[in-house]
């Protein structure tokens, strides 16, 4: 499930990776109110696609993902990006780290590949991770990845309450899992840089985004 918003230039290679690397699976992509030819380009790649009214946000084209998941009765849903950040080579380890966990998040700084963040955003990073870790009581590193696997239990939770506020589709969901008792692990993965379009963060934007999730996280953990 791969939601995408003005993702033209990325959006057919990122589908011809993960159909030589997973032959088979079904690739959706949710595409959220795009203004450039993202939709064409994928259905042209092979991809079903949902094209969205108008823009809902990463939040809700994923809920809408796990919905699709949910009805279509998959066994696993594995999210990732549309900017072709996220190799699918690791998706054979996410589904086998899903004997072990209902929602598997895929890690940068856990060992494996180069990503780097400096400064107030790699601090807000790493304070996430820890608080996070404690609460799911196991070793996160990277709780704001969106590259992240669930079997039918993680699935069906996501299909049914998959935060749509700012910033919610990251930290929010790591809490809630583990508020209905599911088990959240990490795989290491070695992340790229995206290969065309714009972030829909800047470093800036970034670092200010961090400094809000302290909210939600404050949030989701008074919530009941
Ligand atoms: N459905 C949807 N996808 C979005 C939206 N904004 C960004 N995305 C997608 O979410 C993924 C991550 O976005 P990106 O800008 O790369 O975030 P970053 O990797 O955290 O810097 C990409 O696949 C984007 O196309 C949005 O408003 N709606
Ligand atoms: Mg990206």
């Amino acid at each position: 499930m791969i939601p995408a918003l003005n993702e033209a230039g990325a959006i057919t290679g990122v589908i011809a990776e993960i159909r030589a690397e997973l032959p088979g699976v079904d690739v959706l992509v949710v595409d959220d109110g795009s203004t450039d030819s993202t939709a064409r380009e994928a259905g042209k790649a092979g991809a079903l696609v949902a094209s969205l009214p108008y823009n809902l946000g990463v939040g809700g084209a994923r809920r809408l993902g796990y919905r699709y998941g949910l009805d279509g009765d998959y066994d696993v849903v594995v999210q990732l990006d549309a900017d072709g950040q996220h190799d699918p080579k690791f998706v054979p380890q996410m589904i086998d780290a899903l004997d072990e966990g209902d929602v598997v998040i895929g890690a940068r700084f856990a060992g494996v590949g180069e990503y780097r963040v400096r400064g107030p955003r790699s601090w807000a990073m790493s304070f996430l991770s820890t608080v996070l870790s404690a609460v799911a009581r196991t070793r996160l590193t990277d709780t704001t990845s969106g590259y992240r696997a669930t079997n039918r239990r993680g699935t069906a939770l996501y299909a049914q309450f998959f935060p749509v506020e700012y910033l919610g589709d990251t930290v929010e969901t790591i809490v809630q899992a583990v508020r209905h008792d599911l088990t959240v692990r990490q795989v290491p993965v070695a992340m790229r840089p995206r290969v065309a379009g714009t972030p829909s963060h800047s470093p800036i934007r970034a670092t200010i985004y961090l400094g809000r999730a302290f909210s939600v996280l404050v949030l989701a953990l008074i919530r009941r």
